[in-house]
C-alpha cells in the first residue's frame, strides 16, 4: 500500500511502543501452551453442553453459545474473524410407524435416501416374502397391492426396495437379523432403475420372526406410514485469519465445533475446539510470515457439512490460496493411540496420497519423534472436515487419537492403555464429559498442532506450493430431502 509521506511520522511514533513481535517458532509457542488452560477450557465447554440439556449438536442453543463462546476468546486485534452462516436442510419423521392387525411394532427405525422416498401412509394388507428379498423371483404376484415384509440380509436394502416395488408393492417393512438397531440407507431410486422408494421401515429382528411366524404364507391387515418434512436451519462456522502473514499463502487449521445429540462432545469433538483457541491466543504473541487460518466448523457430525459448505463455496482463486489443511478432532482419546494421516499413502492406498499431504505427515512424525513418542498411520478415510480439502486438491494432514475403534495388542505395547477395549469407549455418548479426557494425550495432541502450525506459519519452503491450478471438482451435494449421511454414524448402505 502507497504510504503518503504526510501520515508517516504519525506511523513511525506508534511503531516505537510495539516492537514487532518475533517470527513465530515452534519450541516458544509450545512452551506457552499450558495443560491448565486445556482443562479450564475443557470445563467451559462442558459448562455449556450441561446448561443447555448436556449437548452441543449444531442447531441448538448449546451450539449456538459454543460459537459465542469460542468468538470471545479469540482476540480481534490479531485476527479477522468472520462468522460464516448457512442453512442446512433437515428431515424429521412426523409418523413412523407400522401397525399389524392392530398392534403397533416398537423400535420402529426409518431409511434414509438421497431422494425419492414417498411421503405417505399405506394401509393394505401385509405379506412376508420369502428367502432374503434379493432376486426379482422372491417376489409372487401375490405381492402386488401390499405390505412386503423382507428380511435383512444379503443384498443391498435398495434393491430389496425395488424389487418389491417392483412386483407392484405399496411398502417395505425390512425386519432386522440383527440385534444391534440400524437406520439402513436406501441410496438413490435411479441405483436401482425405480423413479422412487415406497415407504419403508425397519422393524427389530424377534418382532420381523414373530411377525413372519404369525403371517405364514397369509396375510394380515396393516397400516405402514412414513411421513415427513423438510426445513432449513440455520447454523454457522467460524473463521478467524491472522491479519499478519502473507494472504496468499493461508495455512488452515480446522476443527469442528458441534457434538453428536447423546452427549456434551468434550473428545469429539471439542478437545480440537480447545486446542485451537489456546493455539490462537497463544500465537498473537507472535507474528507469522505466511497467514493462518484457524477454522472451526459446524455440522461434522451430520456429514462433514459445515467443512463442505466452506469447501464447496470457495472460489477457484481462494482455494489457489490456502497451502495446506490441518485438521483436529478426537484429540484425547482415554485410550488413545497417536495416528497421523497417511499423507504419502505408504501404508493406505488412496487417491488422496500427494507429496503435499506426505509433507504435513512428515512434520507431524517428526513432531513426535523429538517428543519421544511414537505413532501409527491412519487411512484418509473420509471421516472427518479434511475431506473437502482434499477433494478440491488441497494437502491435508492431521493427528487423531481414536474413536470407537478397538486398540489391538500390538496398539497397546506401543502406547499403553487396553487391547481389546475401544479408544473411547464414550464416543458419541452421554459420557463424553470432562472425565473421558486424557490430559497427557490431549497436550502431547496440542503441541503437535502448534508445532505444524508455527513451522508452515514460519515457512513454506520445500512445500509444494502454489499447486498447478487444478479445476475445483464440487463434492457431491448433500443438501436435500433424506440426505444419506454420515460417514461415521450407524448408518449401513449394504445388507
Ligand atoms: C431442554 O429440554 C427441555 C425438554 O425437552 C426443553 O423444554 C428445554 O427447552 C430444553 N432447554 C434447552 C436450553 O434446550
Ligand atoms: C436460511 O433460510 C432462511 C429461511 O429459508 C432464509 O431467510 C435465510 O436467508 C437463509 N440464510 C442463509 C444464510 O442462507
Ligand atoms: C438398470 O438398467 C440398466 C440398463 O437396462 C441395466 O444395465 C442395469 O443392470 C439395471 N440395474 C438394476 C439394478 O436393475
Ligand atoms: C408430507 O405430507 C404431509 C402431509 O401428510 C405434509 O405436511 C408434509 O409437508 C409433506 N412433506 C413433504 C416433504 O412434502
Ligand atoms: C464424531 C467424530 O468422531 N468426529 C471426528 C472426530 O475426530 C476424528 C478424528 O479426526 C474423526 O475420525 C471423527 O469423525
Amino acid at each position: 500500500m502507497k504510504v503518503s509521506t504526510l501520515a508517516l511520522p504519525i506511523l513511525a511514533s506508534s511503531l516505537v511502543s510495539a516492537a514487532p513481535a518475533p517470527i513465530v517458532e515452534s519450541n516458544k509457542l509450545r512452551r506457552i501452551l499450558y495443560r491448565s488452560n486445556l482443562e479450564a477450557r475443557a470445563q467451559e465447554l462442558y459448562n455449556i453442553a450441561v446448561r443447555n440439556n448436556g449437548t452441543r449438536a449444531w442447531g441448538t442453543s448449546g451450539h449456538w453459545e459454543t460459537l459465542d463462546w469460542i468468538q470471545g476468546q479469540i482476540p480481534t486485534s490479531y485476527y479477522n474473524v468472520e462468522r460464516q452462516y448457512f442453512n442446512i436442510s433437515v428431515t424429521t419423521y412426523d409418523e413412523l410407524s407400522i401397525t399389524v392387525d392392530g398392534v403397533a411394532a416398537t423400535g420402529v427405525n426409518g431409511v434414509t435416501a438421497s431422494s425419492g422416498l414417498l411421503n405417505k401412509s399405506v394401509t393394505a394388507p401385509i405379506i412376508a416374502v420369502p428367502n432374503l428379498g434379493c432376486e426379482a423371483s422372491d417376489y409372487p404376484a401375490s405381492v402386488a397391492g401390499k405390505i412386503a415384509l423382507v428380511h435383512r440380509g444379503s443384498c443391498n436394502f435398495g434393491l430389496k426396495v425395488a424389487l418389491a416395488e417392483t412386483a407392484g408393492a405399496l411398502g417395505v417393512v425390512l425386519w432386522n437379523n440383527q440385534a444391534a438397531q440400524v437406520q439402513p440407507s436406501l441410496g438413490a431410486p435411479s441405483d436401482y432403475n425405480v423413479t422412487y422408494f415406497a415407504p419403508t421401515v425397519i422393524i427389530p429382528q424377534e418382532q420381523g420372526e414373530a411377525l413372519v411366524a404369525k403371517l405364514g404364507t397369509g396375510t394380515l391387515p396393516a397400516k405402514l406410514s412414513t411421513l415427513w418434512h423438510t426445513e432449513e436451519r440455520l447454523t454457522a462456522n467460524i473463521i478467524a485469519t491472522t491479519k499478519g502473514g502473507n494472504q496468499n499463502a493461508l495455512i488452515t487449521s480446522g476443527s469442528h465445533t458441534d457434538s453428536v445429540k447423546a452427549g456434551p462432545g468434550i473428545n469429539d469433538n471439542g478437545s480440537g475446539t480447545i486446542a485451537h483457541i489456546e493455539i490462537a491466543k497463544a500465537l498473537t504473541k507472535f507474528s507469522v510470515n505466511n497467514a493462518v487460518r484457524f477454522m472451526w466448523f459446524s455440522a461434522e457430525e451430520d456429514g462433514l457439512l459445515g467443512s463442505e459448505y466452506y469447501t464447496t463455496h470457495l472460489s477457484e482463486a481462494e482455494a489457489a490460496k490456502i497451502v495446506l489443511n490441518l485438521n483436529f478432532d478426537m484429540l484425547a482419546s482415554p485410550n488413545y493411540v497417536y495416528s497421523i494421516y497417511d499423507g504419502d499413502g505408504s501404508t493406505f492406498e488412496s487417491p488422496f496420497a500427494s507429496t503435499g499431504s506426505a509433507h504435513i505427515e512428515k512434520t507431524l512424525i517428526d513432531f513426535l519423534v523429538d517428543d519421544d513418542k511414537t505413532s501409527v498411520p491412519t487411512a484418509f478415510d473420509g471421516r472427518s472436515d479434511y475431506a473437502g480439502f482434499l477433494d478440491i486438491g488441497i494437502p491435508a494432514g492431521g493427528i487423531f487419537m481414536g474413536a470407537e475403534g478397538i486398540k489391538t495388542e500390538e496398539e497397546a505395547k506401543l502406547f499403553g492403555g487396553k487391547a481389546g477395549q475401544p479408544y473411547d469407549a464414550c464416543y458419541h455418548q452421554a459420557c463424553d464429559d470432562i472425565k473421558n479426557l486424557n490430559y497427557g494425550a490431549f497436550i502431547t495432541g496440542a503441541k503437535a498442532i502448534a508445532d505444524s502450525i508455527a513451522k508452515y506459519g514460519a515457512s513454506i519452503e520445500g512445500f509444494p506450493f502454489p499447486r498447478p491450478a487444478t479445476k475445483l471438482k464440487p463434492r457431491k451435494s448433500t443438501v436435500g430431502p433424506l440426505v444419506p449421511k454420515p460417514k461415521k454414524g450407524g448408518y449401513i448402505t449394504e445388507i
